[in-house]
């Protein structure tokens, strides 16, 4: 294992969230915590890091996290046990399992959030030794229609072009994507080149986010209709001649069949308003900027992958820029954003069911090459199941054994309530984990192997751009966490398979991924990393960030792919894919006449394991919510800050509406983040239902029928605690990490005298306490010396007092004695002014603040960095903060999110 530099001094590694794979500088306190910077030297991001990335420090905390290994003993109850006997267990139980009904009886469910070296191993184990292809992973949820589509058009999943093309495009046209909040600092470059180039944009997006806002053109489409879009403007450039006939004929195949079904779908200008519900004017622009405009590079990402014809919709983007040959230019290309830190090496090793490692696929001559370079003794022969297939085997009972690596499937899964009832039928269960706690532990986990994590753990992610860089660690192992390789590869040697598994080092895997990759390639296959399958342990170590392809006997490596045809299809060209007329799989109907689309929010990364833990980044929007259009809200009777009841034909959550123009008549949208862990009621993914793209088998997880009706809480309001507290189990609750300690946003309707009750056992007799039953307010805290041990503010709906002034107070530690009058009153004192809910996360400016400058004067985001210097640091603020300058006077605001304000 890497050891950890006793100067302490900077340690170079990559951002552990999403796949802009920012470089970041660590420099550890010598207490367990670091020092946060961006690397200036790494290319991905120059120095910048967004809100999420520059918190890291704050996320690095042992409380909550696994540091031995488990096992569920016959009381029910988790127990510690030594790493030996947990690892013969868990390769006994599989053994056991695997004799007695196969290999097809046992899975492993991986993560786009696993170094590669972790997955290079898990799928070796599965598929080359266990036999099984029933090894998938989170990309399912995230990439697999790219992958496919991809695959049609490419022969290989290649993402042709660079980061450099974002700053040297004229056009960037942004598909279902809010890189504005998901891939920030990749959107700063992007804005970067509008400022400096004067780049036009355009954002493809049902609803208006923060990326929209600089948008020069925004369309809001139908859901599920980009697929119409893109055939439009395919029609539109062939019959304006608009097209490149010289490259459609030497370097492609299809053009004219795609042309055809393109034209059935939508052949026109007009054809293609109707279709996604655009004005005629706003498509027609689109077709003309992009007809006149070279240097174009599509971005998507979730809103075109996550549907049920995720596929086609990145087969109809990719038509386009191969129907005019913008492809692996210099500014000019079709590009996925990826989603995860470590999607692309998720792909790149064959973490999917339906590939094999290095970019290989399940054909006869690909499986040959595979096992005989593993030397493998039982390679699976077939595809394995997909994700969500994979969880209804599970619920079905023929699949047995499930072993869960870096994933929290029982909150992101669609229908998250049947995946979970599914785990809780598993003859076995194991789970590798950071954390000791999350809903899938819950679900019924009966082995919990501890693994490194980011800081700790040491090897190699993949960026979007294909380029591969190291996390290092810079932190020692606490406790008794391995790597995610090492207990793999435990686990394999004790099912026999020692010879294939006996690594020492993340280094020596890498070694025998790279090799893999140019193992009988030629230049057939795409992924080819041969330069680097010699690499020295110190080579690994010092190794710089580096593109792929990088082949044996090259110098560089190479940058783009395309430009020149050279596909990777059989006969070496292109092809244009004929998408099916696009329909969503699901319809809306009287019972349920909206349509839910999830995503995520600017400062949380998915199931909040690790963001969750940072005050500044729970700070931003403290709250489950869903976003209604004015309209909707007024048809069902929902008032802004009220609560609603979102049903759909899989599930029920209750979340706080945010009534919103930004949003689209008939359409709800609503955060992915909150799980039973960290809420009552909005654990969004069990409403979401499971239908999923016939290619790519992804689930369409941003269109599924709901409805939504008024839910009424009499009392609100928030606990503060310095540990974490059971609510009632009647209470609505949210809980976010506040300094000091946690929040927990309340709403109920139970008696105010049974919360004082609960009080008084959480918190012991002795409280400070205001009540006015009758009025409906009680306020309560009790105190360890002259600090805030825990407070229970409650009132009507939006009076309990002020959340923010009283986590001030209660992050302030000991308080004077006219802080601790004031306390109970919830209301503001001299000197203490309730900022409001926080929108700049890395100085922490409240939105109260920003609107006085606001009023005071500001009138553009730099006017308010230099006032406040909000938007200074990682700028993933700035579009809220010019939101805000063009809303100062009308009352439409998204950060409205205060339980008690
Ligand atoms: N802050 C933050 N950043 C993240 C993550 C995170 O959890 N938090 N996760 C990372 C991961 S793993 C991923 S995959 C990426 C995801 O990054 P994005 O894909 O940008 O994020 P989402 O919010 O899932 O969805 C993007 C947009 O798709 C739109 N959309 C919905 N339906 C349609 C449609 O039919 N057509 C079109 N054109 N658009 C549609 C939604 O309204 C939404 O605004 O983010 C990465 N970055
Ligand atoms: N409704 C809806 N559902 C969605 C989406 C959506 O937009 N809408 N998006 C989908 C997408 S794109 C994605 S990527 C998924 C993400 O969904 P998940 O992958 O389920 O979410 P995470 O919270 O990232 O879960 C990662 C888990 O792995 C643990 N972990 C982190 N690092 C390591 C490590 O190095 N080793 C091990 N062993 N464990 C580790 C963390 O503690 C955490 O519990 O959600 C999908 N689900
Ligand atoms: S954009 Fe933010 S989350 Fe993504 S890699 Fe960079 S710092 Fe990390
Ligand atoms: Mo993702």
């Amino acid at each position: 294992m890497t050891a950890v530099d006793p100067a302490l001094k900077a340690t170079s590694t990559t951002c552990p969230y999403c796949g802009v794979g920012c470089g970041v500088l660590a420099t550890p306190d010598g207490s367990g915590g670091a020092a946060i910077s961006g690397d200036p030297s790494h290319p991905a991001n120059l120095g910048r890091l967004c809100s999420k990335g520059s918190a890291l420090g704050e996320t690095l905390g042992l409380e909550d996290r696994l540091l031995y290994p488990m096992i569920r003993c016959s009381s029910g109850a988790m127990e510690q046990i030594a790493w030996s006997d947990a690892l013969d267990h868990v390769a006994h139980r599989f053994a056991h399992i695997v004799a007695r009904d196969g290999p097809g009886a046992v899975a492993f469910y991986l993560s786009g959030q696993l170094l590669t070296e972790d997955y290079y191993v898990a799928n070796k184990l599965m598929k080359g030794f266990i036999g099984s292809a029933n090894v998938d992973t989170n990309s399912r949820l995230c990439m697999a229609s790219s992958v496919a589509g991809h695959r049609r058009a490419f022969g290989a999943d290649t993402v042709p072009g660079l980061y450099e093309d974002l700053d040297q495009a004229d056009l960037l046209i942004l598909v279902g994507s809010n890189a504005a909040w998901c891939h920030p600092v990749l959107y700063q470059r992007m804005i970067a080149n509008k400022q400096r180039r004067g780049a036009r944009m355009v954002v493809i997006d049902p609803r208006k986010t923060d990326t929209s806002e600089d948008a020069d053109l925004f369309l809001g489409v139908k859901p599920g209709s980009d697929t119409a879009l893109f055939s439009g403007l395919l029609v539109y450039l062939a019959d304006n001649e608009l097209i490149d006939r010289d490259y459609i004929a030497r370097y492609t195949a299809g053009f004219d069949e795609a042309l055809v079904r393109a034209r059935a779908i939508a052949g026109s200008v007009a054809a293609t308003a109707l279709a996604t519900g655009l004005s005629e004017q706003d498509v027609a622009a689109f077709f003309q900027m992009f007809a006149a405009t070279p240097r174009v590079v599509t971005l998507y990402s979730q809103g075109v992958n996550q549907s049920a014809q995720g596929t086609d919709k990145v087969n109809a983007i990719l038509n386009c820029h191969l129907a005019t040959g913008r492809i692996g230019k210099i500014g000019a290309s079709p590009f996925s954003l990826t989603g995860q830190p470590n999607a692309m090496g998720g792909r790149e090793v064959g973490g999917l069911a339906n590939q094999l490692a290095a970019h290989m696929n399940f054909t006869p001559p690909d499986i040959d090459r595979v096992r005989r370079f593993w030397k493998a003794p039982r390679i699976a022969t077939h595809e394995g199941l997909k994700a969500v297939q994979m969880f209804e085997a599970i619920g079905r009972g023929e699949i047995k054994a499930l072993w869960v690596m870096g994933t929290n499937p029982a909150v992101s899964l669609p229908d998250a309530d049947a995946a979970r009832d599914a785990l809780k039928k598993l003859e076995l269960l194991v789970i590798s984990e950071n954390v000791l706690s999350n809903d899938t532990v819950g679900a019924g986990a009966h082995v919990l192997l501890p693994a490194l994590a980011w800081g700790e753990k040491s090897g190699t992610v993949t960026n979007s751009e294909r380029r591969i860089s190291r996390q290092r660690a810079f932190l020692a192992a606490p406790g008794e966490a391995r790597p995610d390789w090492w207990i793999i590869g435990e686990v394999a040697k004790r099912l026999g398979f020692g010879a294939a598994f006996d690594y020492k080092s993340a280094a020596a895997i890498f070694r025998e991924h790279a090799a893999l990759s140019s193992f009988e390639n030629n230049g057939s296959r795409d992924f080819d990393i041969g330069a680097l399958s010699s690499v020295s342990d110190e080579g690994f170590d010092g190794m710089s960030p580096i593109l792929w392809p990088f082949r044996f006997g090259d110098i560089e490596p190479s940058e783009r792919f395309f430009s020149g045809g050279d596909f990777f299809t059989n006969d070496r060209k292109g092809r244009f894919v004929a998408p099916e007329r696009p329909v969503l799989r699901t319809e809306t109907h009287e019972g349920r006449p909206l349509r839910l689309n999830t995503g995520r929010i600017r400062d949380q990364w998915h199931t909040m394991t690790r963001t969750g833990m940072s005050p500044r980044l729970g700070a931003h929007l403290p709250e489950p919510f869903i976003e209604v259009h004015p309209d909707d809200a007024a048809r069902y009777g929902l008032a802004d800050g009220s609560f609603a009841r979102v049903t759909t034909d899989h599930g029920q959550c209750t979340l706080r509406v945010v009534v919103s123009p930004r949003q689209q008549r008939g359409m709800l949208f609503a955060p992915i983040h909150w799980s039973e862990a960290n809420s009552s009621s909005a654990r969004v993914g069990s409403l979401v239902a499971p239908f999923t793209d016939p290619f790519s088998g992804q689930p369409e997880a941003k269109a599924t029928p709901a409805s939504i009706a008024p839910y009424e809480y009499v009392f609100c309001g928030f606990v503060l605690s310095r540990k974490p507290l059971k609510l009632p189990d009647h209470a609505w609750w949210a809980r976010a990490t506040v300094n000091g300690g946690l929040g927990y946003l309340i709403a109920d309707n139970a008696d105010l005298k049974g919360w004082s009750s609960w009080l008084r056992s959480v918190a012991g007799e002795e409280l400070a306490e205001y009540s006015d039953f009758g009025g409906g307010v009680y306020r309560a805290a009790s105190f360890a010396g002259d600090a805030i041990e825990t407070c229970l503010f409650l009132g009507p709906a939006r009076d309990a007092g002020d959340w923010g002034i009283v986590k001030e107070l209660f992050a302030a530690g000991p308080l004077a004695d006219d802080q601790r009058r004031m306390l109970l009153s919830g209301k503001p004192a001299q000197g203490l002014a309730s900022t409001g809910p926080v929108v700049c996360a890395c100085f922490g400016v409240g939105r109260t603040t920003i609107c006085d400058a606001i009023a005071a004067g500001s009138r553009s985001a730099a006017e308010i960095g230099l006032k406040l210097k909000a938007g200074t640091n990682c700028g993933s603020c700035i579009p809220e903060l010019k939101r805000l300058i063009a809303q100062s006077g009308t009352d439409h605001d998204h950060g409205k999110l205060v339980a008690a304000s």
